[in-house]
């Protein structure tokens, strides 16, 4: 389960003063938390109701917007908060009560299109949604400065496959890197060009790229995930959007690390959510099933192996290794794949 680090050398174990730090950080949440259990909210029946869609999230709260633009600060009900990680994330829509008392409850969430998540880094046992009802999820990675991870980007996309949504990945800060360089990039995306994963070149900081992105994603609804310092937030800047003022963020919390998911309007109309940057992403409960009908080019082969339920590992008289070795698949695809049926369950 651990071994979900993979190639992120310097991220293998948080250094403990990281790790320190972040749980004292939960410890005084959780603390807050407690204080505000106990006045429990609840919305007196005859409390008006509105649907909305989450815009970003914090502990025991919301930020929603209305469809004619009312900004709602809003607490969350009992069972809501309950199950606060899988239960609400942003993107979702919700039914809020509108408290005589003036405050704004969220009472309801309603069924998901699509949703992206993860293993909760704090506890494995437990699924953390990330985004709910995007179009597609933007994995942003970049060609220097983080190095390009490239079996992240696989871990994300058989994310992507599990929740619905279109994958699309952007490599940015091409700026930081020569032509021989840029080449061998692009051999590397080869490897998600070819399982029609549509992959970009960008750099936040010369414009370069951003035009298609924004024709990509135009008219929808997005997510930008990926590692921290890749420019998510860069790029979000530089397709257009403004700060969303009087939100969550601007309370105590950092300006330049994104420290919560964060729902934009572009001028285009597309919509775009920023993520906070990860050090790891793990996938919770992944099944082989899931696994391979995630791994496109590899399930493709499946018929022709020897065993009907052929793992694709160990297995005698196996098509998907026979075209490893001849070259004809990726190797790196082939060992993302590995390390992922090594975490499966079944
Ligand atoms: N050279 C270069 N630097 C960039 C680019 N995009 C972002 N950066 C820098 O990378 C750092 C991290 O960017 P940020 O947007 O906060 O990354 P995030 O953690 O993914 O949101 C910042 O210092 C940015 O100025 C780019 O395209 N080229
Ligand atoms: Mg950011
Ligand atoms: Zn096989």
């Amino acid at each position: 389960m651990y071994d979900e680090f993979d190639d992120e050398d310097d991220l293998n174990g948080l250094p403990s003063m990281v790790h320190n730090r972040v749980r004292r950080r939960e410890r005084a949440r959780s603390k807050k938390r407690k204080k505000t259990r106990d006045d429990s909210v609840r919305a007196s029946r005859d409390a008006p109701t509105v649907g909305a869609v989450v815009i970003e999230v914090g502990p025991g709260s919301a930020v929603a917007v209305t469809a004619t633009g009312e900004r709602l600060s809003c607490v969350l009900d009992a069972a809501v908060r309950a199950k606060q990680r899988t239960a609400l994330a942003v993107g979702d829509d919700v039914v809020v009560a509108r408290d005589p008392s003036g405050v704004d409850i969220v009472v309801r969430v309603g069924p998901r299109r699509t949703s992206l998540s993860r293993l909760d880094p704090q506890n494995f046992h437990q699924e953390r949604v990330v985004v709910a009802n995007v179009d597609t999820v933007v994995v942003v990675g970049s060609a220097a400065d983080p190095p390009l991870r490239p079996r992240l980007v696989d871990r994300y996309l058989v994310a992507i496959a599990r929740g619905g949504a279109q994958p699309l990945v952007v490599v940015n800060k091409v700026d930081l890197v020569d032509g021989p360089r840029r080449e061998q990039l692009a051999a590397v995306c080869a490897d998600w060009r070819a399982v029609d994963v549509q992959v970009l070149f960008a750099s936040a900081s010369t414009g370069e790229g951003i035009e298609a992105l924004l024709e990509a994603i135009d008219g929808q609804r997005c997510a930008f995930v990926g590692h921290s310092g890749v420019g998510k937030s860069s790029l979000v800047t530089a397709l257009g959007s403004q700060a969303v003022a009087g939100s969550l963020a601007e309370h105590g919390r950092g300006r330049h690390t994104t420290s919560a998911s964060m729902l934009h309007r572009l001028p285009s109309g597309a919509e775009v959510i920023d993520t906070p940057g990860v050090r790891q992403f793990g996938l919770f409960n992944l099944t082989r099933r899931e696994l391979r009908e995630a791994f496109t080019e590899l399930a493709a082969l499946a018929p022709q192996c020897g065993f009907a339920d052929c793992t694709h590992a160990h297995e005698q008289d196996c098509a998907v290794v026979a075209a490893v070795n001849r070259g004809e698949l990726s190797t790196a695809r082939y060992d993302s794949y590995l390390r992922l049926l090594a975490q499966t369950k079944e």
